[in-house]
């Protein structure tokens, strides 16, 4: 953390995200997640290019004319008419990008490493006849020789953009190759660093967790990682990542925005919260094994790394199953305000692990169990089962 640099989240759910197949956001659903963003305190909002649909260009004016704290970024290719468009449309930041590697060179723009210089040359020059930040990023960085990329980053900064970026375009980087080309790019410019991780490898969160350590200010995120393919680094899970170890730099954020935000976006995209989502899945407070909820009534931390209570969530015991235990059981007893032996604690375990076996019983099953003991209690001999 020391050396780490001041945290800025570029949320890109508006231009990435829609990259996802089957996801269409209207101009109502753009609004309703820049706003959701801004209340979380995203620092920058990216969105399309002006060109991208003929929509884009006024619901980028509609997100700009919100007079958000987040400034807002459109997302252009290397042309002077994208970067000129973008300024008509109110936007603070041009996010000029173009592709590096060998294999874009060759079968994506089809530009040799010359007109690349020249390309971000004639960038540059419309950006400075406009009032816009700027950034470089280039496209498929990781594949991309290390000469030729510092060669490129280098040269747009001598141009004038005040930021570069490095994205892992194809998800198939790791956290060390990260840190090795962050920390490479980091004495290289002076410069803000700025890195995009796609999650093919299934490293997204770790690589963008590896580059801010390494000296990269603004890391690229979207609501679910939503994205191309499965998407990039998720808000919200790397929000929980910079929580665990890099807590002061998460501070400034509305942390209980967050559920809000992955529910929003799941919901106007048309697919699911992930399970697996490290704050908003549904499970990820809830204990269930029998030894797990033994430990986390007695002291949460035990198997709780995140706090519930930091990110406006609250935990749950899961006790009603076959894999229960006497202090799950007697959690629930106690919860139900019911007085009960030890013994017959005992045996409700058994019971419910017998019962469940055959099929699920659900939380109302279990109650329904404990409530058949607590009335047998008068009873000289409660084990009529
Ligand atoms: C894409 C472009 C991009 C751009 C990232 C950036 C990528 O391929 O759709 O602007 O830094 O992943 O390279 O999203
Ligand atoms: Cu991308």
């Amino acid at each position: 953390m020391a050396n780490s640099p001041h945290l800025q989240l570029v949320d890109s759910t508006l231009r990435e995200g829609e990259q996802h197949p089957g996801v269409r956001f209207t101009t109502m659903d753009r609004i309703d997640i820049a706003l959701a963003l801004d209340r979380f305190g995203i620092d920058i909002i990216e969105m399309p290019t002006p060109v991208a649909s003929p929509q884009a260009g006024a619901d980028i004016q509609a997100i700009a004319n919100l007079s958000l704290t987040a400034r807002v970024a459109c997302h252009t290719r290397c042309r002077p008419d994208e970067i000129n468009q973008a300024a008509d449309c109110g936007a603070d930041i041009v996010h000029v990008y173009m592709g590096s590697s060998p294999t874009l060179r060759e079968h994506g723009h089809g530009r040799d490493l010359c007109r690349i210089l020249k390309a971000i040359d004639e960038a540059a020059i419309a950006v400075s006849r406009t009032k816009l930040a700027s950034r470089f990023s280039c496209e498929d960085a990781f594949r991309t020789p290390i000469g030729e990329l510092s060669r490129i980053l280098l040269h747009a900064e001598e141009a004038g953009f005040q930021r570069v970026g490095i994205a892992d375009t194809v998800g198939a980087a790791c956290p060390k190759q990260v840190t090795e080309v962050i920390g490479f790019v980091r004495q290289l410019v002076a410069t803000e660093i700025e890195f995009h991780g796609h999650n093919d490898g299934g490293c997204a969160v770790a690589n963008a967790h590896a580059a801010f350590l390494a000296g990269a200010s603004h890391i690229d995120v979207t609501a679910l990682g939503l994205g191309e393919r499965n998407g990039i680094t998720a808000l919200s899970d790397f929000v929980a990542r910079l929580w665990l170890t890099e807590r002061a730099s998460v501070a400034r954020y509305c942390l209980p925005e967050l559920i809000g935000i992955d529910e929003l976006v799941a919901e106007r995209a048309l697919v699911s919260v992930p399970f697996s989502a490290c704050i908003s899945g549904a499970n990820v407070f809830t204990h269930k094994a029998g030894p797990h909820i033994k430990a986390v009534v007695s002291n949460p931390e035990t198997y709780e790394v995140l706090d519930p209570a930091a990110f406006g969530r609250k935990r749950s015991l899961d006790v009603a199953h076959r894999l229960t235990g006497r202090h799950a059981i007697s959690f629930r007893v106690r919860e139900l305000g019911v007085q009960l032996s030890e013994e017959q604690i005992k045996r409700i375990t058994e019971v419910v692990k017998l019962e469940s076996e055959r099929k699920p019983i659900g939380l109302e099953g279990l109650d329904r169990i404990i409530y058949r003991f607590n009335t047998e209690k008068g009873h000289s001999h409660g084990n009529t089962f």
